[in-house]
C-alpha cells in the first residue's frame, strides 16, 4: 500500500512537472484510414483563487460595521488605524483574499479584534469550488500582521456536508491539540496521510519576517473544500496583553491554491460554466468531474484513467457495449461528428465496425464466449458440393443441387458424388439397367454386347432384324473358314 502510495505521488509529481497528459487524443494515420487514439489526459494545474467562493464565519466577524480602530503588534500603542466597511479606502472584506493586487499594493481581509478576551477569537473561512480540484503544490495562506498561534485546517469530500481535519497548526502543538509537533518533511512514505500538528507556522517570528502559513501537498494530494478555522490570532510572541486587545486579530491578504480540476484523467480542459468549473470530459465519459460513462456507453463500468504505464497512461475509454468489440481489435475509435464508434483491424476472424459480426466463410462459435479468440470458426464448406463459401449462423453452408450435410460434401437420395453431387444414372430402385446390364456406383450400365444405350435398353440388332441369325451366319463363316483350313494341318503329308 505505501508502496503504490509513493509511486503514485511520483506520478503525479512528474505527472505536474513535465507536460504530460496534456492529450487526451489524436488522430492517427493507419493503413485502414484515420483514426483516434485515446490517452490519459489532465487538465494543466492553475490557481484556483480566481474561482474560489469565499464565506467567512461566524457574522460580523469582518471588522468595520461598526468602524474600529486597531494597532499592530509592531506599533501596539499606536491605535489610530481602522477599519470601516463603510469606505473602499479602509474596508477590508473578504474578497481581498482573493483579488489581484496591483501596484505592490496589499490589500486584506481583516476581523474584528479580541476586545471580548478571554473569550475565543474565533473566525472560520471556508474555502469552496462546487467542484472537485486537485492541490498540485503547496496550500499558501499570506497573513499580515502576524500568524495565527492556533489554526486547524478541515478538508470535505463532500461539498461542505462534513468536514475532517486535515492539518493542526500552533506555537505549542502539545499545549493547543495535545498532539506532539511534526512537520510534513518528517513523514514517510508509510505515514504520509497522516493528519499531524505543525510549529513550524505559527511561532513568532516578528509578522513582517515571515507571513505564509503552508499546506504542503506537494507530499500530500487532496480533493478538497477547505475550510480554515482560526483559533487563536498572533501574540507577538508574548501572553495575551489584555490591557491592548486592539492589536489582536486575523488579517488574510491572500489565498493561493495551485491546483487542477479533477477530472479522473478523463480531460485536459477544465471550463468555468455556469458559475461553476467543469470538466470538459473526453473517452465518452461525463459529469462535472467525468465521473461516469455517457449514456449508452457502459459496456465496461467507468474507470478513472490510469497514469500508468508510462508515458502516456491508460485511458479507460468508456464504450458502448459492441464496441468493446469483446477485444478483438484495439484499434477502435470514438466519431465526434457521427457519434458512432468505429474499429479497424478487427482480429480472431471478426468484421464489422465493432468487429461484432464474423468475417465471410466464418460462423458464430456458439460454445465460445464473446472475448474467445475462437468465437469465430470457418465454415469449411465442401467447394464440390456448396454454392459459396459462407454459411449460416449455425455453420450450414449452402447446397447446390443434390448435395446436402453441413458442410454439403454428401448428396441426397437419387444423386452419386463425383466432384459434386449429379443425379443417378442408374440404381437399384428406379433407374434399372435392363437386358442384363449392371449399375456401376450409379453412374453408368455396364451392358451386355448386343445392347446398348443409358440403360442397356437398346439392341445394338437394327430394327426388324434376325439378330440371331446375324449371329450364326458369322458364326458359320468362321467355322467355314476354319474347315477350309483344317485339312491343310489335318491332313497326313502326302
Ligand atoms: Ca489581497
Amino acid at each position: 500500500m505505501s508502496l503504490q502510495i509513493a509511486l503514485l505521488l511520483l506520478m503525479r509529481y512528474l505527472a505536474s512537472t513535465l507536460a504530460q497528459y496534456e492529450l487526451c487524443k489524436s488522430l492517427v494515420s493507419t493503413d485502414e484510414g484515420s483514426v483516434w487514439e485515446h490517452y490519459a489526459c489532465q487538465p494543466k494545474p492553475a490557481s484556483m483563487k480566481d474561482y474560489m467562493r469565499i464565506k467567512v464565519d461566524p457574522p460580523g466577524i469582518t471588522c468595520g460595521n461598526p468602524p474600529e480602530r486597531f494597532c499592530t503588534l509592531e506599533n501596539p500603542y499606536l491605535c489610530s488605524d481602522e477599519c470601516d466597511a463603510s469606505n473602499p479606502d479602509l474596508a477590508h472584506p473578504p474578497q481581498l483574499m482573493q483579488d489581484r493586487e496591483r501596484n505592490s499594493l496589499i490589500t486584506y481581509w481583516q476581523t474584528v479584534t479580541w476586545r471580548r478576551h478571554p473569550e475565543p477569537l474565533l473566525a472560520n473561512i471556508t474555502l469552496s469550488w462546487n467542484k472537485s480540484l486537485e492541490l498540485t503544490d503547496d496550500l499558501h495562506i499570506t497573513f499580515e500582521y502576524g500568524r495565527p498561534t492556533i489554526m486547524v485546517l478541515d478538508k470535505s469530500m463532500d461539498h461542505g456536508r462534513s468536514w475532517q481535519s486535515y492539518q493542526y497548526y500552533a506555537d505549542d502543538c502539545l499545549d493547543a491539540f495535545n498532539m506532539q509537533p511534526k512537520r510534513v518533511q518528517d513523514l514517510t512514505a508509510t505515514n504520509i496521510t497522516k493528519v499531524i500538528c505543525t510549529e513550524q507556522y505559527s511561532r513568532w517570528v516578528g509578522s513582517k519576517n515571515e507571513k505564509n502559513v503552508k499546506f504542503e501537498v506537494r507530499a500530500r494530494f487532496a480533493v478538497f473544500d477547505n475550510l480554515l478555522r482560526l483559533l487563536r490570532p498572533s501574540l507577538g510572541g508574548t501572553y495575551v496583553q489584555r490591557d491592548n486587545l486592539l492589536k489582536y486579530f486575523y488579517a488574510i491578504s491572500n489565498i493561493d491554491i495551485p491546483a487542477r480540476c479533477k477530472c479522473n484523467l478523463h480531460a485536459s480542459q477544465c471550463l468555468l460554466v455556469d458559475g461553476n468549473l467543469q470538466c470538459q470530459c473526453e473517452h465518452n465519459t461525463t459529469g462535472q468531474d467525468c465521473e461516469r460513462c455517457k449514456k449508452g456507453f457502459k459496456a465496461k463500468s467507468w474507470k478513472a484513467g490510469s497514469y500508468l504505464p508510462t508515458p502516456n497512461g491508460t485511458p479507460n475509454t468508456c464504450t458502448y457495449p459492441k464496441s468493446i468489440c469483446y477485444g478483438h481489435s484495439n484499434r477502435c475509435s470514438y466519431i465526434d461528428y457521427l457519434n458512432i464508434v468505429t474499429c479497424v483491424s478487427c482480429k480472431h476472424n471478426t468484421r464489422g465496425q465493432n468487429c461484432q459480426h464474423c468475417r465471410l466463410g466464418y460462423y458464430r462459435n456458439a460454445t465460445a464466449e464473446l472475448d474467445d479468440e475462437s468465437v469465430c470458426v470457418e465454415c469449411n464448406c465442401n467447394q464440390m458440393g456448396s454454392v459459396h463459401d459462407r454459411c449460416n449462423g449455425t455453420g450450414f453452408c449452402q447446397c447446390k443441387e443434390g448435395a446436402s450435410g453441413v458442410k454439403c460434401d454428401e448428396c441426397v437420395s437419387g444423386y452419386y458424388w463425383k466432384q459434386g453431387c449429379y443425379p443417378n444414372v442408374c440404381d437399384e430402385e428406379m433407374l434399372l439397367c435392363q437386358n442384363g446390364g449392371t449399375c456401376y456406383q450409379n453412374q453408368k450400365c455396364i451392358c451386355p454386347p448386343e445392347f446398348k444405350g443409358v440403360l442397356c435398353q437398346q439392341s445394338r440388332c437394327e430394327a426388324g432384324k434376325d439378330c440371331n441369325g446375324a449371329s450364326s451366319v458369322h458364326l458359320s463363316t468362321a467355322l467355314l473358314l476354319l474347315c477350309t483350313l483344317l485339312p491343310t494341318y489335318l491332313l497326313p503329308r502326302q
